[in-house]
């Protein structure tokens, strides 16, 4: 999805009920806006609902969206999205607009990195078109030599990974310096990998909850359920998010190869000498198979394909609605409610409840007072960076 034209705010509210700022955190129908400049009283955050008329437009609400806000009340601390800035870049999982960077979060081990599923990670990073950087944890639980035998792996595929353990600080300290850099950037990972413990390692009194794994396959129990920003250094910005393990490939068979660091060179600025190739092995193709990753290169590449087959042999059947590539059936709406719960408890849920739901759990996370949301407790953001 590219960029969205705001929505023009008409009838021109008084400057004291407005407001501009960032979208920090979405929690159901509502969202926490972190003010680009404090409002009455030194207040920095605002907690908003979207104006119906968003809604109507089908104006999507992401973290790292940059709003306007009406009907401030600046005593509750309660205002309203009224518009949205266009976006400069979207991560669709998790939904996070105008990031800068995505980290891409794997355990060595508990669970064990899995190349294929460290790849899809990597291939749905590298379709932003933003900076990637790769980031191993839990190095505490492997030998120096195994930590040595990753890294030469990975160079292999074009990525120098910051190996860190939040439980002993090691690689914390130069990661926060690379992360403290101006802009958003958005930690994302399978569930349990660690990502909430190297944000309460990486900014000192955060204390996020973080869960045990569990079971055989040592998967995370989704112990974050919404995307939230959080302030490194001076002008970064760290996005927290629900793991998820399987992220969709991008549905593009023929860009795939450009999204693999280490042969995308090899295409040149002509690309292969074959017209429309998919760089499956021929003899002559300038990406050729000579690299560690081509076997996961051609799985994907097959899944891709099977998707595009699947989505072209039932173009716009009644009935059905297009989604990443593939067909699936329209719910009727009496059912919509159900399926997203459900889909909720197999996928690690990203946010959708009650606004009583929402005001505990948001107040649990911080240990605070349900009243006291909207406040800027808990310190999580300083106000926002000018776009
Ligand atoms: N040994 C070791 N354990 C770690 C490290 N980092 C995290 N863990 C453990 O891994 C488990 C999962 O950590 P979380 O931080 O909750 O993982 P997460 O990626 O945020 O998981 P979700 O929120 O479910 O997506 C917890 O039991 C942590 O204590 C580490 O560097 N070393
Ligand atoms: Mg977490
Ligand atoms: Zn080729």
């Amino acid at each position: 999805m590219g960029a969205e034209a705001p929505d023009r705010i008409d009838g021109s509210p008084t400057a004291s009920a407005a407001a501009s700022g960032l979208v920090v955190a979405l929690e159901a129908n509502f969202c926490r806006v972190a003010l680009e400049s404090p409002g009455p009283g030194g207040v920095k955050q605002l907690l908003c609902v979207r104006r119906t008329r968003l809604g109507k437009t089908g104006q999507q609400i992401c973290v790292g969206d940059r709003v306007q806000v009406e009907g401030v009340d600046w005593i509750s601390r309660r205002g309203a999205v009224a518009a949205v800035a266009p976006r400069s870049s979207l991560l669709a999982r998790p939904a996070v607009a105008n990031c800068n960077r995505v980290v891409v979060v794997m355990a060595l081990v508990q669970p064990d990195l899995d190349p294929i599923q460290l790849t899809r990670f990597l291939l749905t990073a590298e379709a932003t078109g933003v900076q990637v950087d790769l980031v191993l944890t839990k190095a505490d639980l492997l030998a120096p030599q195994a930590l040595q035998e990753w890294r030469q792996r990975l160079d292999a595929w074009g990525y120098e990974p910051w190996l860190v353990s939040a439980q002993t600080g090691a690689g914390i300290e130069p990661l926060r310096q690379h992360l403290a850099a101006p802009g958003i950037a958005v930690l994302c990972g399978p569930s349990g990998v660690g990502k909430s413990s190297l944000l309460n390692a990486l900014v000192p009194d955060l204390a996020l909850r973080v869960g045990a794994v569990s079971g055989r396959l040592q998967r995370g129990r989704h112990t974050t359920r919404h995307v939230e920003l959080f302030a490194i250094g001076a002008g970064g910005l760290l996005a927290d998010t629900p793991g998820f393990n399987r992220p969709d490939l991008p549905p593009d068979p023929g860009a795939l190869v450009g999204l693999f660091p280490e042969v995308r060179g090899r295409l040149g600025a002509g690309g292969c000498r074959f017209t429309n190739c998919l760089h499956q092995g021929d003899p002559g193709c300038v990406v050729g198979s000579d690299w560690p990753r081509y076997p996961h290169y051609l799985q994907c590449l097959q899944q891709v394909l099977a998707q595009e087959a699947a989505a072209q042999s039932r173009p716009a059947e009644p009935g059905l609605k297009q989604r990443g590539g593939r067909s699936e059936p329209r719910l009727d709406p009496r059912l919509r409610q159900l399926s997203r719960k459900r889909q909720r408890q197999a996928d690690g849920p990203q946010g959708e409840g009650s606004s009583a739901d929402l005001v505990a759990e948001a107040a649990e996370d911080r240990h605070l007072d349900p009243g006291a949301l909207g406040s800027g407790a808990g310190g999580s953001l300083n106000p926002a960076p000018g776009p």
